[in-house]
């Protein structure tokens, strides 16, 4: 059962803690394998590639081509999808592309006193995508990674995903042709994701890893970071709904259902002022969760991770969610841009009744991957700022040179660095 929590309670903040908890632990054993993974593929390439995929997805392998696909298989792939499925998964891209094209930022320069500064954008060059196999080889997620790093400018975008047995998912790789992916192998783990930071014979080495997985991808990850750029390591998927009481209770019952069916910690958490709106949406589920398909995943995710919260007004609520700085937070009430400047903390904020989260992942615009587990406290959306990164620009005319050299020259011999010192003034001529 869902568990109950007052926001008047004494306790509450104590019940809040733990309810919201959540680490992901890499234990010693996950950390010792993903080494050895990882200097396997920096010793032996390719062949570390093939063993490894050959053992861990069970896959006849003669040869690392056996796990290269080109433009051309990705676009059969496409092919073999039905019309409606494909059209979809094109609305889907180019509403995602719309959005993140408005996330473009651009070069600058200003001048001033015969200095000129500014800010040079460029795209990184290549870029890796993971995608999870199995069951949560998400084709949104393909877009969701894919089309921000396209949009930025990336040259070449390099995805990887495990097939476990060699089945080919049609959907992950149709996505990749309408994302504009460049390149495909099909290898995972922490083995794909050392290729992508080191290279190998065949694998090129990219700039920067996105996309989730699982505990021993986690982890390569954040043993390549530094080697590469990674995104941020992504906990389960969270929902928060603060709800007035005014909404279908149904409605609400099936996007509490939305997250929790993606895993057993997946966080679904609803917050309203109104008691027996709790308790209708609490029949509701009742009623509901039976027909759902992945009832036992939902039921387990809501006793473990679940709760209903009773404040007494909607400003408690909102103060609430910033305290939990939940992924994605519905306001499902009657005038949500009321409610927006209070709110502090949330990766995505959906508004008004209508507004399903479940339109954000999949085919509203703004990206899917967002901030988990409180740290939309310090981060954001992922987006084309994650692909872009910037040079600065200095250029001091002969005179503004000689001027500000000056400084330069005082502050080198503060700091006792001679060669600085000298090298600003060459460059600094005494007028007459
Ligand atoms: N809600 C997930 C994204 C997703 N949902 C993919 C369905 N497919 C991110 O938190
Ligand atoms: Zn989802």
């Amino acid at each position: 059962d869902i568990q109950w929590l007052d926001a008047t309670a004494e306790d509450f903040s104590t019940h809040l803690n733990t309810l919201t908890a959540w680490e992901a632990v890499s234990d010693q054993q996950v950390l010792s394998t993903v080494q050895s993974i990882i200097s396997g593929v920096r010793q032996q390439g390719d062949q570390a590639l093939v063993d490894y995929t050959c053992r861990f997805d069970q896959r006849n392998l003669a040869s690392i081509t056996d796990v290269c696909l080109g433009i051309e298989t990705l676009h059969e792939a496409r092919q073999r999808l039905n019309i409606n499925d494909e059209q979809a998964l094109v609305a889907a891209a180019d509403r995602v592309r719309q959005y993140h094209e408005k996330q473009v930022q651009s070069s600058w320069q200003y001048e001033e006193e015969g200095v000129l500064l500014g800010q040079q954008v460029t795209p990184m060059a290549r870029v890796g995508i993971y995608v999870p196999g199995g069951k949560a080889a998400y084709p949104s997620s393909v877009l969701m990674n894919a089309i921000p790093a396209k949009v930025a400018g990336v040259k070449e975008v390099i995805m990887v995903v495990p097939m476990p047995k060699g089945v080919v998912n049609d959907w992950v790789l149709a996505a990749a042709a309408i994302a504009g992916v460049d390149k495909v192998f099909t290898i995972g783990g922490a083995q794909a994701i050392a290729a992508l930071a080191y290279g190998t014979e065949s694998v090129p080495k990219v700039d920067k890893i996105v996309g989730p997985g699982n505990i021993y991808v986690a982890t390569a990850k954040q043993l390549v970071f530094g080697q590469v750029g990674i995104d941020m390591i992504a906990g389960p998927s969270e929902i928060l709904v603060i709800c007035d009481g005014k909404t279908d209770p149904d409605w609400i019952a099936m996007d509490l259902f939305s997250q929790a069916e993606h895993d057993e910690d997946a966080q679904s958490i609803l917050i309203s002022p109104d008691r027996d709106f709790l308790h209708k949406v609490e029949a509701s589920i009742k009623r509901l969760l039976p027909t759902m398909e992945r009832k036992d995943l939902i039921a387990t995710s809501l006793a473990n991770r679940g709760a209903f919260i009773w404040t007494p007004d909607i400003d408690t609520a909102v103060a609430v969610s910033n305290q939990i700085a939940p992924e994605h937070l519905e306001l499902s009430v009657e005038n949500p841009q009321a409610l927006l400047p209070k709110i502090q903390h949330a990766g995505a904020i959906f508004m008004g009744r209508y507004t399903a989260e479940a339109l954000g992942d999949y085919c509203a615009g703004p990206n899917h991957v967002l901030p988990t587990s409180g740290t939309a406290r310090f981060s954001s959306p992922l987006g084309v700022y994650d692909f872009q990164k910037r040079s600065s620009l200095v250029c001091f005319s002969a005179e503004s040179a000689s001027e500000i050299g000056q400084i330069a020259s005082t502050l080198a011999r503060g700091e006792g660095l001679t060669a600085h010192a000298r090298s600003a003034e060459y460059r600094i001529t005494t007028k007459e």
